[in-house]
């Protein structure tokens, strides 16, 4: 069979994990319109009788100003380690300038294929422009268009990577999709409403921490702080009264419940931890 890694690339913002989610079928990935919503490596896993394809999505490139931006870059890096096949993600309506720069710099040793995502907001004309301006790189094998939020072919995406991958024994066995646990993608559920509801600069200051995880017979009981660097940022979080933190809890709770089908209890307190974004031991203690 057919076994391997296809990781995704890109600046951020270009649709990574909107793909991602696309071709598991399952929203795995958090989305957000601001930049640098996606902190981590996040796999996904289609296994079909004839081959198995782990798809990882990653935080969009950058320039590290933190450590938090070192951790995601290692991420980054990590997956430009194992990948059997890179899919260089764009988004049409930028410049592709500066998405050929960095992935130049990638200086890929494994085929890539450039996928132009978001057609659906730009002319034919401007496709086949960005068409012709990636058809011909060093780095690329060939470009796929798509549009990662209308809908997607998955089995003639999926058969369109397959000649890169090679024959082996699958990598996971059983019936996941994922291979991270429940307790992450609830934090990142939570993070996701941050990115939503919170202005400006909060969501890239905060984290979210799941303290208690208890499967109850009726309920899950999840409690979980919010944290973030300073104590104004604090008394935004948590609003008038307790509103912003109450409709981030609601919010939060839709989609968690949605996730692991079965009705959720969640408490959520806003922290204060200075610096967490800089200290090396905070950042190994809040899963980075
Ligand atoms: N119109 C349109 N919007 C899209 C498409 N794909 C993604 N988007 C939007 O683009 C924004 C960014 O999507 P994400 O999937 O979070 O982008 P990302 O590359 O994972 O971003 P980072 O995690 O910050 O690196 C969201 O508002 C998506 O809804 C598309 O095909 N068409
Ligand atoms: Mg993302």
């Amino acid at each position: 069979m057919k076994s391997g890694f296809v990781n995704i690339f890109g600046k951020p913002n270009a649709g990574k994990s909107t793909l991602l989610n696309a071709l598991i079928g399952e929203k795995l990935a958090i989305v957000s319109h601001k930049v640098q919503t996606t902190r981590h490596r996040i796999k996904g896993i289609i296994t079909e009788k004839d081959y198995q394809v782990i798809i990882s999505d990653t935080p969009g490139i950058i320039e590290s100003k933190y450590k938090l931006h070192e951790r995601m870059m290692k991420a980054v890096k990590d997956a430009l380690e194992d990948a059997d096949l890179a899919l260089l993600l764009v988004d049409a309506k930028e410049d592709p300038k500066e998405s050929d720069t960095i992935f130049t710099e990638l200086k890929l040793k494994v085929p890539a294929i450039v996928v132009l995502n978001k057609i659906d907001i730009v002319s034919q004309e401007r496709i086949k422009e960005l068409t012709e301006f990636f058809t011909g790189r060093d780095y690329c094998k060939k470009v796929i268009t798509v549009s990662a939020t209308s809908g997607i072919n998955k089995k003639k995406f999926i058969n369109s990577l397959l000649e890169f991958l090679p024959e082996g024994q699958p990598y996971y066995e059983g019936d996941d999709i994922s291979d991270l646990q429940t307790k992450f993608f609830v934090g990142e559920m939570i993070r996701e409403k941050i990115y939503e509801l919170a202005q400006d600069e909060i969501p890239y200051q905060t984290t979210v921490q799941i303290r208690e995880y208890k499967e109850k017979e009726t309920l899950v009981k999840i409690v979980a702080d919010i944290i973030v660097q300073r104590e104004t940022q604090k008394v935004i979080l948590i609003g008038e009264k307790g509103s912003m933190v109450k409709r981030i809890g609601t919010e939060a709770r839709k989609s968690i419940e949605a996730f692991i089908g079965h009705k959720v209890f969640l408490e959520l307190f806003v922290k204060v931890k200075p610096h967490w974004r800089e200290s090396e031991a905070q950042l190994n203690e809040l899963g980075y």
